[in-house]
This record gives structure tokens, C-alpha cells and sequence, in this order.
């Protein structure tokens, strides 16, 4: 559908959302120290420059942000939460608290996730969210290693005459409020000098009723997401497909508030160690029974010997902590596999860099 068929109250009520509460992406500062409740960053319990670790545990609980409605990172059924950002928030769970379970889920939407970090609402952010320079430094955030390096699609109907964004001229896209993809459009679109309207919509449901409703021409966001659409759209996987092109770099992963190095350290410690179990093929069914007598898998698993008996990386957890990450959740491609494989997307990146892919642990010494 062109622009000049689009719904009226479609337009209306897509605007009316935006109207309703929609910051610009997150990538610019001015909403967040806008916002009443957004510059608390040394607000809440653990707050920038606090003992999140001493928070959490004192707590019992980790206060993870999630996004709940997607299918593959996080999905609330019933309020059981599976998915692989999830899987990553009771990493860091059995990590600190010695149970992956004791996590309280907290659905955040593009627009709200951000101020919820930065004001204490939540211990870390685990919820599909692109590393970025102005994140990282205006918005007083860090990212840790990232956990799945994607790149931004455009999904399409398959009977549609859409082959390449140039087909695009003149259409109407639908795209998420508070998101790079929001950014990353309207870059792409002006550079490739494609004429097109957004259809901004400030979450997950207003956006799949737009575009099952034909309110839109293409629907665009992380290649992740929209392979997450084309499984559960109530279209159906055949009649929706995704473009070939990716417009961007997005390296999703897990954030924190600035400030509190002990809690960064501990959450990015956490990512890497699932990435260095897969590589020393340490699985969640092997980990504990290891018999091997390799030094460095000994001291990951808490049992050098010799200089490395006493060995201590500094981040205030015992030494099992990475047995508990790994038999909790497993390591790197046993989460992918249980949560992303099943969408259907080529690993790509997603590999070890030993097998040709961007995932690699710094040295656990
Ligand atoms: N990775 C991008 C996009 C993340 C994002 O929020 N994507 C949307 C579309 S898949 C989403 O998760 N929506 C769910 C919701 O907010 O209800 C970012 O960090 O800005």
C-alpha cells in the first residue's frame, strides 16, 4: 500500500500514541533530562555510584528490565518469562544470588526502558537494546559485551512488488518510537533519497495491529524482531517476508547505570562467561562433573591449583560463580539454541570467533 491509501484512523491513532508519551529514541539527551523521573541517576537502591551488588543481594532478588513481548529474548506467558535476554538476566541472578530463579521481570517498552535503568527501577537492562556512543555517554549507561550482534531489516508482504528498499518510494513504514531503528530510517531512507512516511507507534501490540491491518507499507526494526513477527503474526509466516538488506549495525546486550564499575564488571564477566564456557565446551551437563586438567578450565571453574589456587578476579563472588552461569542457563550456543534458533536465523556473527563469528572472551586470569 502507497501513501496515498493509508487508513485515516490508522494515521490517527498511530499519531495519537506518539502524542501520548513517545520520546525520540533514547539517542539524544534532551527527553531523558526532560522527563520528571528520567535524571535520577543517583536515585534507587544501587544507583549510579552505589553497591548495586550489595542491593541485590540484600534484596534477594535481581530487578531485571525485559521487553516481554518477544518471542525468542524475552515473552511473558502466563508470567513464566523464557526467551534469551531472559536467559541472561538468570545468569547474572545465579551469578550474584545463587538462584536463577530469583529474578523480578520488568516489562519495559523502548520509550520507558532507559529511565528505568537510569532511576533504579531496575539492576540492568537485558531488553533487545542497541550499544550506542550517546547511550553509553548521554544517557550515563554502559553496555556490556555484546550478546547478539543484529542489524536492522525491513519486513514486508510477500505478495507485495517489494524487492529492495528503492522500491520503497512512497510508502508508509511502520516503526517503533524511542528505537535506533526510528533513527536509522529516517538516515537510510534520506541517503538512498527514498520519500517515505512513519508510522510511529509506541509498542510491540500497536505495531502488529498496523501492520496486519495494511495501515503499512513495510515494517521495519531489528532483523531479530522481525524474524519474531514473521513466527507469531497472525498473518502467517508465508504471506510476510523480510528484505535481504540490513540498514545498520545494532549489537544488542545487556546495560547498566554508569558509575557502579563492581556492578558492570559482574554483569559483563557474566555475558563473557557463557562465551568462554562454549569455547571450552564446558556445558550446563558438564560443567560440575569436569575431571579434565586443564589449567585454564580449572581456574574458570573455581579449581586451580598451584598460583592459581588462590585465584580471585576482584568482582566480590565466590569462586563457583561461573559454574552456577553455566549449569543455570548453559553456555553461549546452548541459549541460542533453546531461544533463537527456533526463528530461524542464520547464526552468522553469532559464533564463536573460532568458528568465523564476533564472540570472543578476554582471558579469565
Ligand atoms: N534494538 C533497537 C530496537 C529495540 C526495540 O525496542 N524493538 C522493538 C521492536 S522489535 C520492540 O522490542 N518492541 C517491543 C515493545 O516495546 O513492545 C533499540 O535498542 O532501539
Amino acid at each position: 500500500m502507497r501513501i496515498s491509501k493509508i487508513k485515516l484512523p490508522a494515521l490517527l491513532l498511530a499519531f495519537g500514541l506518539v502524542a501520548a508519551g513517545c520520546s525520540d529514541g533514547g539517542d539524544t539527551d534532551e527527553e531523558t533530562t526532560e522527563s520528571p523521573d528520567a535524571g535520577g541517576q543517583t536515585e534507587g537502591e544501587g544507583a549510579a555510584g552505589g553497591d548495586t551488588l550489595a542491593a541485590v543481594q540484600e534484596a534477594g532478588t535481581l530487578k531485571c528490565g525485559v521487553n516481554g513481548v518477544l518471542a525468542g529474548f524475552s515473552l511473558n506467558e502466563g508470567g513464566e518469562y523464557t526467551g534469551f535476554d531472559v536467559d541472561y538476566c538468570k545468569a547474572v541472578a545465579a551469578a550474584v544470588l545463587d538462584d536463577p530463579e530469583a529474578v523480578e521481570f520488568i516489562e519495559l517498552t523502548a520509550d520507558t526502558r532507559f529511565t528505568a535503568l537510569q532511576s533504579g527501577e531496575v539492576d540492568v537492562l537485558i531488553r533487545n537494546g542497541t550499544w550506542t556512543a550517546s547511550r553509553d555517554g548521554a544517557l550515563g549507561l554502559q553496555w556490556t559485551l555484546t550478546t547478539f550482534y543484529d542489524g536492522q531489516g525491513m519486513l514486508v508482504m510477500a505478495d507485495s512488488e517489494f524487492e529492495s528498499l528503492e522500491d520503497m518510494q512512497n510508502t508508509v513504514i511502520c516503526v517503533q518510537s524511542g528505537t535506533t531503528t526510528e533513527l536509522n530510517l529516517a538516515t537510510v531512507f534520506e541517503a538512498k533519497g527514498i520519500t517515505y512516511e512513519p508510522l510511529l507507534l509506541e509498542d510491540q501490540e500497536a505495531l502488529t495491529q498496523q501492520f496486519e491491518q495494511g495501515a503499512c507499507d513495510g515494517y521495519t526494526t531489528d532483523k531479530s524482531g522481525l524474524a519474531s513477527f514473521a513466527q507469531t503474526t497472525s498473518l502467517g509466516f508465508d504471506n510476510v517476508r523480510i528484505l535481504d538488506e540490513t540498514m545498520s549495525k545494532e549489537p544488542l546486550g545487556p546495560a547498566v547505570r554508569q558509575g557502579d564499575d563492581q556492578w558492570f564488571d559482574i554483569v559483563n564477566w557474566v555475558v563473557i562467561a557463557t562465551i568462554q564456557a562454549e569455547e571450552f565446551g564446558l556445558t550446563s551437563d558438564n560443567i560440575s562433573s569436569y575431571d579434565g586438567d586443564d589449567p585454564e578450565i580449572l581456574r574458570f571453574i573455581g579449581q586451580g591449583t598451584g598460583d592459581d589456587a588462590e585465584f580471585d578476579a576482584g568482582f566480590g563472588l565466590d569462586k563457583d560463580y561461573n559454574v552456577r552461569v553455566i549449569e543455570a542457563v548453559g553456555n553461549y550456543q546452548e541459549i541460542y539454541d533453546r531461544n533463537i534458533a527456533p526463528l530461524g536465523i542464520a547464526e552468522g556473527p553469532n559464533q564463536l570467533w573460532t568458528e568465523g563469528g564476533l564472540h570472543y572472551a578476554p582471558p579469565y586470569r
